[in-house]
């Protein structure tokens, strides 16, 4: 390279000469000629240099030492064996829910909730952030909305309210989007100061054994996604992790992207954190097997033990290699053998502060290169290094508690990662099709699953196939979060009455009590109460023309006027005579 930069610059340069990146600087034109390109290639330099603990020598090194132990073939669970974790089934409504629930319900002033929002979402395809897609099309929430709605609720529910802190992890491809959507919509009614956003950076891909960073051309670095284990690092770089401790927070909250029922299971997995002091505590499901989702496992053997997720490329191999000679299989219940991640984490922060001290953030990278040859020494493409967050409790010591408390898998998950075709041939693979139209069935299921609680009399509607996944259109039910936040409010709130077929229901407002509402099949209500607006709805029989499910045709399908949310689903939701009832001062009133 021709030296022409600033010290700091050709410091930079010759610490990737002395750590073997020649390569990045050889053949450099004579200066005069593509200065720009090499200015913008040592500002990426530069930019990831900072942003990597140690470096990008350090990435280097921790490259060069990943690749050999790859290259070798080591096994990672090289004399483990999976045992079941340490659980809490709170997969039934019973006393035990309660329990935790009730618990969990005051720990909403010393929670902050974790957004991880970098990812793209290929899998799905959508042009966009997926926090913007709508999670239900009845009113039109997305999932960034909902998720500050829950928010808002939980601060309204403290005694003492305070903001809950909402941090989200964005990357290149989510930051603009992002804030974009939070300015557009007034932070959703939260107040700007709680809302932190981190912004995790690419790291460079490496062409080979050695470490040497992949070019896409002369004078430009071929970046990638380092993976969600980036939250950790930007909480303790940020300072973040440690402010918010020594404010008063006591657990974070670990939510993705689009999980619109995440909220349905917190106040009971915060009980268990509490309760069972968890320094780590996994939200698990009935796992399917095969299905794209982590096994939580406690693997013992070498002379320790530690509760892990074994992802889910890894988990058939290991159970072939140890307890389960045929692998995956399902069980008497057709789940799988272990409880299924599903990145909904509690974790404990004064152990976290301690060990993003004692770590730097930085949780156990894994590279998984593709190769070429049988001596490994070629990559197909490029790699990087990887990190996951549930990895944390891999840098635990003996004395942290890990746990994992199952929840019934459609109360607590249902992502929208699938574009359609994928989502169809998983649903005729049998698997969960994890799409719009089956994420926003299953907000509605968990609508129905607390009517139900509350001792409602719920008849679903027939399964439909729509676009070839299979979906369950109704009744559609939206208990928003300031009417309830815990099975326990709902109780409380709703007694007697039905709902049928394809009803609609939808109760937003703190103080709206139902008593025998009767919704018959196609009929919808809405009611919604400002603060300060008591609501009884009493022996209401609603029969109208309710809200319509209309399947879009394969010409609405090809249309560019057509949302993108829509086509992702396959339906559009239109109101056909719903009784609204909308309380905007005040007072008391009586819907009968
Ligand atoms: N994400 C980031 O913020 N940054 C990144 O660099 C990458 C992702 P995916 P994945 O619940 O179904 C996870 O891609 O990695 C965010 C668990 O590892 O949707 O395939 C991204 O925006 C797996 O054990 O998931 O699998 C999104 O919010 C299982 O639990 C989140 O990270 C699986 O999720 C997840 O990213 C699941």
């Amino acid at each position: 390279a021709t030296l022409t930069d600033t010290p700091t610059e050709q410091e930079l340069i010759q610490k990737l000469l002395n750590a073997g990146q020649e390569h990045l600087f050889a053949d450099w034109d004579a200066p005069g000629t593509n200065d720009d390109a090499k200015t913008t290639f040592l500002t990426t330099l530069a930019r990831v240099d900072n942003s990597y603990p140690g470096g990008l020598t350090g990435y280097i090194s921790n490259a060069r030492k990943l690749l050999a132990e790859a290259q070798k073939g080591a096994n990672p669970f090289e004399g483990l064996e999976p045992h079941q974790p340490a659980k809490v089934d709170l997969t039934q409504f019973d006393e035990t829910y309660d329990h935790f629930e009730a618990i969990g319900k005051t720990r909403f002033d010393k929670t902050a909730i974790v957004l991880v929002a970098g990812g793209l979402g290929e899998r799905l395809g959508y042009n966009g952030i997926k926090l913007d897609i709508p999670v239900e099309v009845t009113e039109t929430t997305s999932y960034l909305a909902n998720y500050a709605a829950n928010l808002l609720a939980m601060e309204a529910r403290m005694e003492t309210p305070r903001p809950v802190p909402f941090i989200i992890m964005v990357s290149e491809d989510t930051d603009a989007k992002t804030r974009a959507s939070l300015a557009a919509n007034d932070y959703f009614g939260l107040q700007k100061e709680q809302v932190h956003i981190l912004k995790q950076e690419l790291v460079p891909a490496i062409a080979d054994n050695d470490g040497k960073l992949a070019l896409k051309k002369k004078y430009e670095l071929i970046l990638k996604p380092h993976g969600h284990g980036d939250i950790h690092m930007l909480l303790h770089t940020s300072g973040l992790a440690t402010k918010l401790a020594d404010e008063g927070i006591e657990h974070f909250v670990y939510v993705q992207d689009t999980n619109g029922q995440v909220f349905n299971a917190l106040p009971a997995a915060l009980g268990v954190s509490a309760e069972k002091d968890f320094d780590f505590n996994s939200i698990a499901v009935n796992r399917i097997p095969g299905e794209a989702c982590g096994g939580l496992a406690r693997l013992v053997g070498n002379g320790s033990e530690m509760t892990i997720n074994v992802e889910y490329n890894q988990l058939d191999p290991l159970l072939r290699a140890t307890v389960s000679p045929d692998g995956d299989v399902p069980n008497e219940q057709g789940f799988s053998m272990f409880p299924g991640n599903i990145n909904v984490l509690i974790i404990k922060a004064a152990s976290y502060v301690k060990i993003l001290k004692e770590t730097q953030g930085i949780i156990s990278e894994f590279v998984n290169p593709k190769y070429a040859d049988d001596a490994k020494t070629v990559f197909k493409k490029p790699t990087r290094l990887e990190t996951m967050m549930q990895d944390l409790p891999k840098l635990f010591g003996p004395d942290e508690k890990v746990g994992v408390s199952v929840f019934d898998r459609r109360w607590s998950f249902s992502a929208n990662k699938n574009n359609i075709i994928d989502a169809a041939s998983k649903a005729a693979a049998g698997g969960p099709p994890e799409s719009g139209a089956t994420a926003e069935s299953d907000f509605y299921l968990a609508g129905r699953m607390k009517l139900q609680a509350a001792g409602m009399d719920v008849t679903e509607a027939e399964p439909e196939m729509i676009l070839d996944i299979p979906m369950t259109p109704g009744p559609r039910v939206i208990a928003r979060p300031a009417f309830a936040l815990t099975l326990a409010e709902v109780k409380e709130k709703i007694s007697g009455g039905s709902i049928a077929g394809q009803g609609t229901l939808v109760l937003d407002g703190k103080d709206i009590t139902l008593e025998n509402a009767e919704i018959t099949d196609g009929s919808a209500l809405v009611v919604k109460a400002c603060p300060g607006a008591k609501v009884t709805v009493k022996d209401l029989k609603v029969d109208n023309a309710g809200f319509e499910l209309v399947k879009l045709t394969a010409e609405e399908m090809e249309s560019a006027d057509t949302p993108e949310y829509l086509k992702l689903r396959g339906y559009r939701i239109e109101n056909r005579g719903a009784q609204i009832c909308e309380f905007t001062a005040p007072g008391d009133y009586i819907v009968e």
